[in-house]
Protein backbone atom coordinates (compact mmCIF):
# COMPACT_ATOMS: atom_id res chain seq x y z
CA UNK A 1 0.00 0.00 0.00
CA UNK A 2 1.25 3.30 -1.29
CA UNK A 3 0.83 7.03 0.47
CA UNK A 4 -1.62 7.61 -2.33
CA UNK A 5 -5.33 8.24 -1.38
CA UNK A 6 -6.81 11.24 -3.42
CA UNK A 7 -9.02 13.40 -1.68
CA UNK A 8 -10.73 16.02 -3.11
CA UNK A 9 -11.09 19.75 -2.28
CA UNK A 10 -14.36 18.89 -1.36
CA UNK A 11 -13.85 16.27 1.07
CA UNK A 12 -11.37 18.48 2.92
CA UNK A 13 -14.07 21.59 2.85
CA UNK A 14 -16.35 19.09 4.42
CA UNK A 15 -14.21 17.83 7.44
CA UNK A 16 -13.24 21.49 8.48
CA UNK A 17 -17.30 22.58 8.04
CA UNK A 18 -18.43 19.32 10.14
CA UNK A 19 -15.52 17.95 11.87
CA UNK A 20 -15.48 14.74 10.52
CA UNK A 21 -15.43 12.77 7.10
CA UNK A 22 -16.09 8.89 6.31
CA UNK A 23 -13.85 7.32 3.90
CA UNK A 24 -13.88 4.13 1.98
CA UNK A 25 -11.41 1.66 1.40
CA UNK A 26 -8.60 3.73 2.92
CA UNK A 27 -6.60 0.38 3.22
CA UNK A 28 -6.43 -2.18 0.56
CA UNK A 29 -7.94 -5.74 1.21
CA UNK A 30 -4.16 -7.47 1.54
CA UNK A 31 -2.79 -4.54 4.47
CA UNK A 32 -6.36 -4.94 5.98
CA UNK A 33 -5.99 -8.56 6.63
CA UNK A 34 -2.13 -7.81 7.46
CA UNK A 35 -3.08 -5.40 9.89
CA UNK A 36 -6.97 -7.10 11.66
CA UNK A 37 -4.13 -9.90 12.37
CA UNK A 38 -1.25 -7.84 13.78
CA UNK A 39 -3.28 -5.68 16.17
CA UNK A 40 -5.51 -8.86 17.04
CA UNK A 41 -2.34 -10.68 18.02
CA UNK A 42 -0.85 -7.67 20.50
CA UNK A 43 -4.30 -7.20 21.75
CA UNK A 44 -4.43 -11.40 22.54
CA UNK A 45 -1.16 -11.06 24.15
CA UNK A 46 -1.56 -8.02 25.89
CA UNK A 47 -4.74 -9.64 27.46
CA UNK A 48 -3.22 -13.12 28.08
CA UNK A 49 -1.20 -10.71 30.87
CA UNK A 50 -4.13 -9.08 32.15
CA UNK A 51 -5.82 -10.54 35.73
CA UNK A 52 -8.98 -12.29 34.60
CA UNK A 53 -10.49 -12.52 38.47
CA UNK A 54 -10.33 -7.91 38.21
CA UNK A 55 -13.26 -6.59 38.33
CA UNK A 56 -14.24 -4.15 35.05
CA UNK A 57 -15.16 -0.44 35.85
CA UNK A 58 -17.55 0.42 34.03
CA UNK A 59 -15.09 2.46 31.23
CA UNK A 60 -13.68 -1.03 30.46
CA UNK A 61 -17.04 -2.16 29.92
CA UNK A 62 -17.29 0.19 26.76
CA UNK A 63 -14.70 -1.62 25.08
CA UNK A 64 -11.13 -3.19 25.49
CA UNK A 65 -8.72 -0.36 24.77
CA UNK A 66 -4.71 -1.51 24.27
CA UNK A 67 -3.31 1.89 23.75
CA UNK A 68 0.13 2.79 21.66
CA UNK A 69 0.49 -0.87 20.76
CA UNK A 70 2.77 0.56 17.91
CA UNK A 71 5.89 1.25 20.58
CA UNK A 72 5.20 -2.71 22.36
CA UNK A 73 4.42 -4.79 18.65
CA UNK A 74 6.93 -4.56 15.54
CA UNK A 75 3.72 -6.22 13.71
CA UNK A 76 1.82 -3.04 14.27
CA UNK A 77 3.90 -0.42 14.22
CA UNK A 78 4.80 -0.29 10.40
CA UNK A 79 0.45 0.61 9.81
CA UNK A 80 0.18 3.11 12.46
CA UNK A 81 3.37 4.88 11.09
CA UNK A 82 2.06 4.33 7.11
CA UNK A 83 1.98 7.43 5.13
CA UNK A 84 -0.85 7.12 3.44
CA UNK A 85 -2.94 7.65 7.09
CA UNK A 86 -0.76 10.32 8.11
CA UNK A 87 -0.75 12.34 4.72
CA UNK A 88 -4.91 11.81 5.06
CA UNK A 89 -4.88 13.37 7.80
CA UNK A 90 -2.50 15.79 7.31
CA UNK A 91 -4.46 16.91 4.24
CA UNK A 92 -7.67 17.05 6.23
CA UNK A 93 -6.49 19.03 9.47
CA UNK A 94 -4.11 21.27 7.32
CA UNK A 95 -1.34 20.93 10.06
CA UNK A 96 1.80 19.12 10.33
CA UNK A 97 1.50 16.09 12.98
CA UNK A 98 3.05 13.70 14.91
CA UNK A 99 1.26 10.72 16.09
CA UNK A 100 -0.60 11.15 20.08
CA UNK A 101 -1.27 7.54 20.65
CA UNK A 102 -3.10 4.58 19.34
CA UNK A 103 -5.49 2.73 20.54
CA UNK A 104 -7.16 -0.74 19.72
CA UNK A 105 -10.77 -0.16 20.12
CA UNK A 106 -12.85 -3.56 20.60
CA UNK A 107 -16.38 -3.44 21.88
CA UNK A 108 -16.74 -7.26 23.18
CA UNK A 109 -20.24 -9.18 21.84
CA UNK A 110 -23.01 -8.64 23.86
CA UNK A 111 -21.07 -6.93 26.71
CA UNK A 112 -19.63 -3.94 24.89
CA UNK A 113 -21.15 -1.06 26.74
CA UNK A 114 -22.23 2.15 24.39
CA UNK A 115 -19.42 4.91 24.16
CA UNK A 116 -21.35 7.85 25.55
CA UNK A 117 -21.01 11.07 23.66
CA UNK A 118 -17.97 12.52 24.53
CA UNK A 119 -15.45 15.16 23.09
CA UNK A 120 -11.38 13.85 23.15
CA UNK A 121 -9.22 16.54 23.96
CA UNK A 122 -10.17 17.05 27.46
CA UNK A 123 -8.98 13.78 28.31
CA UNK A 124 -5.47 14.58 27.14
CA UNK A 125 -2.38 17.12 28.25
CA UNK A 126 -2.20 19.23 25.38
CA UNK A 127 -1.90 22.83 25.50
CA UNK A 128 -3.58 23.50 22.24
CA UNK A 129 -6.42 21.11 21.40
CA UNK A 130 -8.41 22.57 18.41
CA UNK A 131 -6.68 20.33 15.88
CA UNK A 132 -5.58 17.12 16.50
CA UNK A 133 -7.39 14.30 14.73
CA UNK A 134 -8.59 10.72 15.07
CA UNK A 135 -8.74 7.91 12.07
CA UNK A 136 -10.92 5.32 13.24
CA UNK A 137 -10.25 2.34 11.04
CA UNK A 138 -13.32 -0.74 10.49
CA UNK A 139 -10.57 -3.63 11.03
CA UNK A 140 -14.22 -5.78 10.42
CA UNK A 141 -17.80 -3.44 9.44
CA UNK A 142 -19.08 -1.60 12.19
CA UNK A 143 -22.81 -1.23 11.88
CA UNK A 144 -25.60 0.17 14.10
CA UNK A 145 -26.01 -3.23 15.39
CA UNK A 146 -22.83 -3.95 16.38
CA UNK A 147 -21.59 -0.26 17.82
CA UNK A 148 -20.25 2.06 14.85
CA UNK A 149 -20.04 5.53 15.56
CA UNK A 150 -22.24 9.19 15.06
CA UNK A 151 -21.02 12.17 15.01
CA UNK A 152 -22.41 15.16 15.58
CA UNK A 153 -21.55 18.17 13.15
CA UNK A 154 -19.96 20.83 13.84
CA UNK A 155 -19.28 20.73 17.35
CA UNK A 156 -15.51 21.05 16.67
CA UNK A 157 -16.23 24.59 17.21
CA UNK A 158 -17.53 23.94 20.89
CA UNK A 159 -13.85 24.37 22.76
CA UNK A 160 -15.50 25.25 26.11
CA UNK A 161 -17.56 22.49 27.36
CA UNK A 162 -17.39 20.78 30.32
CA UNK A 163 -15.37 17.45 30.08
CA UNK A 164 -18.02 14.22 30.15
CA UNK A 165 -17.15 11.50 32.73
CA UNK A 166 -16.95 8.35 30.94
CA UNK A 167 -17.07 6.34 34.04
CA UNK A 168 -20.45 8.40 34.49
CA UNK A 169 -21.14 10.13 31.73
CA UNK A 170 -23.89 12.87 32.04
CA UNK A 171 -27.17 13.68 29.55
CA UNK A 172 -25.32 15.17 25.94
CA UNK A 173 -27.95 18.51 26.36
CA UNK A 174 -27.34 18.69 29.69
CA UNK A 175 -23.54 19.75 29.39
CA UNK A 176 -24.02 20.87 25.75
CA UNK A 177 -27.02 22.10 25.24
CA UNK A 178 -26.11 23.79 21.52
CA UNK A 179 -26.25 20.34 20.24
CA UNK A 180 -30.16 20.42 20.59
CA UNK A 181 -31.72 19.91 16.87
CA UNK A 182 -28.09 19.26 15.50
CA UNK A 183 -28.72 16.16 13.57
CA UNK A 184 -26.28 13.25 14.68
CA UNK A 185 -24.81 11.33 11.79
CA UNK A 186 -24.20 7.77 12.15
CA UNK A 187 -21.35 6.15 9.87
CA UNK A 188 -21.54 2.41 9.53
CA UNK A 189 -18.37 0.82 8.01
CA UNK A 190 -17.46 -1.50 5.66
CA UNK A 191 -14.39 -3.35 6.96
CA UNK A 192 -11.54 -0.76 5.51
CA UNK A 193 -13.21 2.15 5.37
CA UNK A 194 -12.55 4.50 8.09
CA UNK A 195 -13.59 7.93 10.07
CA UNK A 196 -11.78 10.89 10.81
CA UNK A 197 -13.07 13.25 13.82
CA UNK A 198 -11.81 16.35 14.90
CA UNK A 199 -10.62 15.68 18.85
CA UNK A 200 -13.18 18.40 20.07
CA UNK A 201 -16.59 16.74 17.32
CA UNK A 202 -18.92 14.98 19.80
CA UNK A 203 -19.23 11.50 19.08
CA UNK A 204 -20.17 8.47 20.53
CA UNK A 205 -21.11 4.52 19.59
CA UNK A 206 -23.64 2.29 20.64
CA UNK A 207 -23.37 -1.04 22.51
CA UNK A 208 -22.61 -3.93 20.76
CA UNK A 209 -25.46 -6.70 20.39
CA UNK A 210 -23.63 -8.95 17.83
CA UNK A 211 -22.26 -12.18 18.56
CA UNK A 212 -18.72 -10.71 17.41
CA UNK A 213 -16.37 -8.51 18.71
CA UNK A 214 -16.36 -5.17 16.87
CA UNK A 215 -12.34 -4.13 16.31
CA UNK A 216 -11.34 -1.31 15.42
CA UNK A 217 -7.96 0.70 15.20
CA UNK A 218 -7.87 4.22 16.28
CA UNK A 219 -4.72 6.56 15.64
CA UNK A 220 -4.74 9.71 17.03
CA UNK A 221 -2.59 13.07 15.69
CA UNK A 222 -1.41 15.69 17.56
CA UNK A 223 -0.32 19.35 15.48
CA UNK A 224 3.57 19.28 15.83
CA UNK A 225 3.80 21.96 17.82
CA UNK A 226 1.69 21.28 20.63
CA UNK A 227 2.98 21.44 24.55
CA UNK A 228 2.17 19.33 27.82
CA UNK A 229 -0.14 20.93 29.61
CA UNK A 230 0.76 18.73 33.21
CA UNK A 231 -3.25 17.19 32.72
CA UNK A 232 -2.02 13.48 33.91
CA UNK A 233 -2.35 10.93 31.51
CA UNK A 234 -0.46 7.25 31.60
CA UNK A 235 1.59 7.99 27.86
CA UNK A 236 2.85 11.40 28.40
CA UNK A 237 3.50 10.38 32.50
CA UNK A 238 6.20 8.24 31.35
CA UNK A 239 8.13 11.06 29.94
CA UNK A 240 8.97 13.72 32.47
CA UNK A 241 7.65 16.80 30.79
CA UNK A 242 7.53 19.92 32.04
CA UNK A 243 4.46 22.29 31.46
CA UNK A 244 5.25 24.11 28.05
CA UNK A 245 7.55 20.92 26.62
CA UNK A 246 6.87 20.03 23.02
CA UNK A 247 6.34 16.32 23.16
CA UNK A 248 9.62 14.04 21.98
CA UNK A 249 10.07 12.60 18.75
CA UNK A 250 10.94 9.36 20.39
CA UNK A 251 7.77 8.44 21.82
CA UNK A 252 5.10 10.86 19.75
CA UNK A 253 7.04 10.41 16.05
CA UNK A 254 6.39 12.42 13.25
CA UNK A 255 4.65 11.17 10.97
CA UNK A 256 6.36 10.76 7.12
CA UNK A 257 3.77 12.05 4.47
CA UNK A 258 3.63 11.15 0.62
O1 LIG B 1 -14.74 2.99 19.40
C1 LIG B 1 -15.56 3.59 20.09
O2 LIG B 1 -16.58 3.04 20.53
C2 LIG B 1 -15.37 5.04 20.42
C3 LIG B 1 -14.07 5.56 19.90
C4 LIG B 1 -13.75 6.93 20.32
O3 LIG B 1 -14.38 7.52 21.17
C5 LIG B 1 -12.64 7.59 19.65
O4 LIG B 1 -11.96 6.98 18.80
O5 LIG B 1 -12.37 8.76 19.97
Amino acid sequence: MNAEYPLTAQQIADYQRDGFIKLEQVITVDDLTAMRNAVAEAVQQELAEDDPAREKSSYEQIFIQKVNLWARHESVEPFILHPRFATLATQLSGRTLQIWHDQALFKEPHTGAKTPWHQDTHYWPHQQKKDQTTIWIALEDATVHNGCMSFIPGTHELDDIESVNLHDPQELYEIAPQTKGVKPVTCELKAGDCTFHNGLTFHYAGPNRSDQMRQAMAIIYMPDDTTYSGYPHRIADAFNLTIGDPFPETGFPRVPIG
